[in-house]
This record gives structure tokens, sequence and C-alpha cells, in this order.
């Protein structure tokens, strides 16, 4: 661990600068350029203030008063080298990285050719995949562990740079459509504000850093407020620099962000350390805020002139013009020529944004989704390989759901080398001293589902993460957006909020926000559901429609283990997020057993199955429902000659309209049954769907079944009382079926 500590209030002359015949490192004409930077990035917030007032555009962030630490980052690092997950303040940044003035005020007025979002997003929410600035949104802090994955794919890629090589066309997947690349030294630089650092997910990435030995530079740029919260109000002791200090492998630099001498030697240390691989580094630069935090706010509602006036003598901008004359580097003739050049570029630029078309109303679902790779294909639809029969002439047993999706996840690994499976206590044993020395057989999952895949595949593709969700999905997205394919646990479902911000703001809409400039198709497997008695609220809770609510994100919920062998395949493969929903009930059960369908079998997306065939009633369903439902459903044809058809969704998002269709105009009747609390459920938009389109074809109510509004209790008479049972369906269905 090394420190460098430079006194903030240190002026730039000061630092031993005047004497050397470079500064830092830097050269007169870098300095030149440093200060022409620092000053389209102040004029740039300057004409987009007037843009806001005069109604030419919609919102307006500013960088003012970050310019001198971001353009010294953007010197330090290598542009199109290095990654970028910059946050909004670091519009000097961005321009030290190659972005354009015309791409910043692109990104203003909302335009079609925005190269960031065409228009979907804020100004100063940076995305260049040509520059790798990577797409940044609006909650604080949600990029800090996405370049901590970033950082850790194209470490990946350095050790197996064969994972890398796109297979042939023929090997049909999410491959052939991403560009992969990397070097072994690269550097992901991500930055935040001194407010932000409160975020746990800020945490979880350092010590995931730290952990891994990663190559990220962490910045965060104190300017001593969040908002109208100072900073010895936000955090302990008014230091973040004092309270990272005991992370292991860091090298740590603690600056003057307005004086870019000196920030971009702390940068330059900091990107040696990391570039040698020593691991991360940290780098606190302290800043000013001269433009309040928004458009919409009024600092002077919170500080005092005085404090004002002591940051305006500080002014990054301004200070380093004083040293360029101070310098001699530049006369006042320079200093007019250069601001002109810069005034003129950026009138330019605003005057062709201006001009520039507005998105087409008809393209805002574009981009949801890969437009590449369709998960409900026919590609995606193939048979299961014939089961192998013994010399004997005996079938197989058949295989548990938990055997099949351990076999499928090994199949697939053994494919693809993209894939990395981790999440907590996946593994088989972190102390991988002990599997060498079969001291220990290995653990590979809560439910075993991964069990023996580290030993096969090395620790380097299958491992344990810290117990943290947000971390497991943040680091999983920012991999996936370098073309790795994680297929994370998350051990229980009811443990999967704390990386819901990652999931519905990040994970989900990364493809849609920057315009299919970036995707992250991870997978997401995911222990749900109850009947387990005794599991409690903990251990037993549904809740998809939380997930099926979110644009972006595919939802699959197989009942049985051939049709989780084929969905799970048709995850991998594909080109979008998708949350692959197993219920743990049904993981050893013997209901819906089957061969091993072989390495090439698939399902798609989209595609209900048939379960029962029957004319009197449709029941839709999905999940461990199934299983209950066609007790329900036989019990009901022997005691009463009702035939019910019965509908196995298998995936939720999407979902077959037309099979529940065809089977509502057959039957007339329907019944939606599922696990999840009743109210607000997943069934309340089919039974919706049916009202509204098949209302003429209706000759009874859509009714629904489900569980009580309420959590699963821990007692099993509760736990029964709560969740769906076969006799509440069979009851509803008979009930259904007299109208
Ligand atoms: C998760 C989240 N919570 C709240 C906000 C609203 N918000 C936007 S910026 C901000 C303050 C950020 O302060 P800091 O990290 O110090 O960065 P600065 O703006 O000072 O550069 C807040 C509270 C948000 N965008 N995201
Ligand atoms: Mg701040």
């Amino acid at each position: 661990m090394a420190t460098t500590k430079t006194d903030p209030k240190l002026a730039l002359v000061a630092n031993g600068a005047k004497k050397a015949k470079f500064y830092e490192g830097l050269t007169r004409e870098q300095l030149i350029q440093a200060y022409r930077l620092m000053y389209t990035a102040r004029r740039i917030d300057d004409r987009e203030i007037l843009l806001k007032r005069q109604q030419k555009i919609y919102f307006q962030m500013s960088g003012a008063g970050h310019e001198g630490i971001g353009v010294a980052a953007g010197l330090a690092l290598k542009s199109g080298y290095d990654w970028f997950y910059p946050y909004y303040r670091d519009r000097g940044l961005c321009l030290a990285v190659g972005v354009k003035p015309y791409d910043m005020f692109l990104q203003g007025v909302g335009a079609a050719n925005d190269p960031s979002s065409g228009g979907r997003q804020m100004p100063s929410h940076w995305s260049y995949p040509g520059l790798h600035i990577v797409t940044q949104s609006s909650p604080t802090g949600s990029q800090i562990l996405q370049a901590v994955g970033c950082a850790e794919a194209g470490r990946y890629y350095a050790r197996r740079p064969k994972a890398a090589e796109v297979p042939p066309s023929n090997q049909f997947d999410y491959r052939q459509f991403k560009n992969v690349s990397f070097q072994g030294d690269e550097i992901t630089y991500v930055s935040l504000g001194d407010g932000t650092s409160s975020e746990g997910e800020f945490w979880e990435a350092m010590n995931a850093a730290a952990l891994e030995k990663l190559r990220v530079i962490f910045c965060v740029e104190d300017n001593g407020y969040a908002i109208s919260v100072p900073v010895e109000a936000q955090t302990a002791g008014g230091s973040i620099s004092r309270l990272v200090s005991g992370f292991p492998n860091f090298h740590f630099e603690e600056v003057d962000g307005t004086d870019p001498v000196a920030s971009f030697a702390a940068m330059s240390r900091a990107v040696k350390h990391c570039r040698e691989g020593h691991g991360p580094a940290f780098v606190h630069a302290h800043v000013i805020r001269p433009y309040s935090h928004s458009l919409s706010d009024d600092e002077r509602l919170y500080r005092p002139d005085t404090e004002r006036e002591r940051d305006a003598a500080r002014d990054p901008v301004s200070r380093t013009q004083m040293f360029l004359l101070r310098e001699g580097i530049l006369d006042d003739k320079g200093i007019t020529q250069l601001e002109k050049e810069v005034e003129a570029e950026l009138q330019s630029a605003v005057d062709h944004a201006l001009e520039a078309l507005p998105p087409a109303p008809e393209s805002v679902m574009q981009f949801i989704y890969s437009p590449d790779v369709d998960p409900t294909s026919s590609v995606f639809d193939t048979q299961p390989a014939a089961a192998e029969i013994s010399a004997d002439g005996k079938k197989p047993a058949g295989k548990t759901m938990a055997d099949l999706i351990n076999t499928t996840l090994r199949d697939e690994m053994k494919r693809d080398e993209r894939i990395v499976i981790f999440g907590e206590d996946v593994a088989d044993c972190s102390r991988e001293e002990y599997l060498k020395q079969k001291l220990v057989k290995g653990k590979g999952g809560v439910f075993k589902l991964t069990f023996g895949l580290q030993n096969e595949f090395g620790a380097d593709r299958v491992f344990n993460s810290p117990l943290a969700e947000a971390a497991i999905i943040g680091r999983a997205t920012g991999m996936a957006t370098r073309g790795l394919k994680p297929v994370v646990e998350i051990q229980f479902f009811d443990y999967i909020w704390p990386a819901m911000m990652q999931i519905r703001d990040e994970l989900s809409v990364i493809r849609w926000r920057s315009n299919n400039g970036f995707s992250c198709p991870v997978v997401i497997r995911v222990a749900i559901g109850g009947y387990l008695t005794g599991g409690a609220i903990y251990h037993s809770q549904c809740g998809e429609s939380m997930f099926t609510h979110i644009p972006g994100l595919r939802v699959v919920f197989p009942s049985n283990s051939l049709d989780a062998a084929g969905l799970l395949r048709t995850a991998i493969r594909c080109d979008d997020p998708v949350l692959f929903l197993e219920h743990k009930r049904l993981y050893r059960e013997s209901y819906g057993r089957a061969a091993y369908p072989g390495p090439e079998y698939m399902v798609p997306f989209g595609k209900a199955k048939i379960v029962h065939p029957g004319e009197d009633l449709t029941v839709i369903t999905y999940g461990a429902v199934v299983p209950r439902a066609l007790q329900a459903v036989q019990k009901l044809e022997r005691e009463q000659g009702i035939k019910v058809e019965l509908i196995d969704l298998r995936t939720l998002n999407p979902f077959d309209w037309e099979t529940i269709a065809a089977s509502v105009a057959k039957t007339t009747r329907a019944l939606v049954a599922y696990e999840d609390t009743m109210s607000w459920g997943y069934g309340a938009e089919i039974a919706a769907r049916i009202a509204d389109q098949l209302f003429d074809k209706l000759d009874a109510p859509v009714r629904r079944v489900a569980a009580k509004d309420v959590f699963v209790a821990y007692q099993p008479i509760l736990e029964d009382a709560i969740l769906p049972q076969p006799n509440d369906l069979y009851l509803a269905m008979k009930d259904l079926a007299k109208y």
C-alpha cells in the first residue's frame, strides 16, 4: 500500500513545477491543451445554461469546478485502450478522452443522432462505445460495481484470450454480435462524488477490487457537497480518504483537484500502480462546485457568500489561465487567441446541434431487446436427443431439475469459454488446496446446482463472491458489457432486493438507454418459491411480477426438468438479460423428471406448453402451481367429467398470448393460477388481457387463484392456508365450469 498526500491548498506554482522543464511530466504543449480542454468544458456548461434558459435544451448538469482533475485523468489514461465509467461532472474528462463538443450539444437537444443515447438520456450521461466510455445513468454510484466487472472482464480475456474469439456462425449465439477487445494492462477508471461514497455499492466495489487486486482507479471528486448536504454531515470524520485507508492492495492519493498539474501527477502515480498490476488505486480530489448542484438548485439557500467566495478563489479554469501566464507558457494574446478558437468551435457546434433532427416517435420501442438474437425464434426450438437405452433395454432414470440445470451449465461452459459463474457459495471450495488434495468433495451452491463446476472448469470461471447481491449483479453487468456471459446465482429470491437497483435501473435498460451502444446479457439464476414446510417469510417468497414489469428483462419460470434444461440453454445463448427463476420445491421433485436431452436442447422463449388438453375450461399457470393444478385437473375429469386445458407458460416475459387466446376462444372460460400473492400479481395482467381482447369469447368471468395477500408463514398449517393448494384450484375450476 502506497500513499501520497498533496496538500489540497497548494498553489500550482508552488509544487516545484516552475523550475522544471516538464511540469510533473507534462510538456508546455500538453499544458496548453489541458487549458483548452478545461476552458472548453466550462464554456460548454455556460452555453448549455443559456440554451436551457432559452428552452432549447431540457436539462443541464454542469462539470464546473471539476475540470482540473477530469482533464488530468484523461491525459494520464489512454483513450480507446482504457475503460471509463465517468459520472455527470466529468465533462473535462470526456473531452480529454475524445468526445466532441458537438456530441455534447446533440445530447442536450435530444437529437436522433446523439451518439450516447439518441435522445433517451439527459445530457452529461456519457456513452461513447468507440472511446470505451460506458453508458452512464442517474442513480448515484450504480456505475462503480460495473467498473469492477469491466476490469475483471479485461483480466479474464488477457488470461484466456481464446474466450474472446467469435465461434463459427453455425454455433449461433450472442457471441456473433459482440465486439470484444482487451489489453493485458488496461485500466478501468470510475469516478463519483463525495456524497456518493455513502452508497453501499461504493463499499462493495472497493472490497471486490481490493480482493481481486483489479486495475481500477476510483476517483472521488470531492466538492464538499451532495446537493445541500456538506461533507461533514455525509462522511464520518469528513474525510473519505481516512475511511478507505484500510483497504489492502490499494494505492491512495489525495490531491487538489482544481490544480491540473498536481492532479496529473497524482493520477500518473495511480495509473502506474494499476498498470503494473499491483492492484486498484483511490484518488481523492478536492474540487469546487461554482454553479450550484444543477439549474434546479440555488446554493445561496444553504451556503453563505463567504464560503462561495473562498471556493471561487480556487476556480480551476482561472487558476490554470493565471498559471500559464505566470509561467510564460502563454501570453495574453495567446490566451485570447485560444479562447476565440474555442468560442468559434462551440458556436458552430451549437448551430449544428440546433438543426439536428429529433428521434422519430416510432423509435421508442427499438433496442429494448437485442435486435440480433430473437430467443423466441425457431433457432431456439430443438428436439431433445433420444434417451440412451441400456443393454438390458431399460430407460435411464429420470433426471431431476437440479440434475439437468447442473448438466446444462456444464455443457454450456464446455462450449463457451466466456461463461463465468459466481455468487454466494456457488464454488466447490474457495480454498482450492482442499479440493486438490481431495480433502473435501466441495459444496457447489446451497442447493448444489453448481456442484463440480469449479472442479472441472477452474476457480477463475466458477467462484464465490462476497455476500453482496448488488455486487453480484453490478459486476456481472460490467463483465457482460465487455462480452462475457456471467451466469450468476442469487441464493434466495427473498434476498434479491439489494440488487434491485442494478437490475431495474442498470442491467435491464443499458441497451435501450445507450441506443444499442452497449448491452449486458447476464443470466441471473434465482431459487424462488414456497411449499417448503418451514421456509417461512424469508425463504419462500415469490414476486415475479415485480420483474416482468421491467422492460428489457426476460423472465423465465420452468415447472419441470426438461423445460429447465432447454430454457436455461436459450437464456445463456441469447443476447438479453434473463431472470431465470428456479422453484426450490421443484429441484428434486419426482414430478417432471426427464432423461438428459443432450447438449443442444433448447426451448424458445414465449412458447407455452399445453400440459393437459381440454375443452371446458382453460387454466393458465406456471412454476410449482403446474403439478398442483394438474392434480386438480385430473380429479375434476375423474369425478365430474370436466375437461380442463392446462397451460404452462414456461416464460413470463415474453409470454405466449397466442396459445392462451386460442385456448380461451375454444373453452370460453379462463382461470389464472399463480403462487405469488393475489393482488397486483402476474395473473392480473393475463386476466386483464383476456377481458380486453377476448371479451366476446367469454361465457364466464376471468378468475384467479393465488396466495393470500400476506407473506408465507413458518408453521406448515399457516403455509398451507396462505399458498394455493390443489383443492383451492379444484374448487375454483369446478365453480367456473358451472357458468
Ligand atoms: C441513488 C440516488 N439517490 C439520490 C439521487 C439524487 N441526487 C442526484 S445527485 C445527488 C448528490 C450527489 O452528490 P455527490 O456524490 O457529492 O456528487 P456531486 O453532485 O456533488 O458532484 C443526489 C442526492 C440520485 N441521483 N441517485
Ligand atoms: Mg459532491
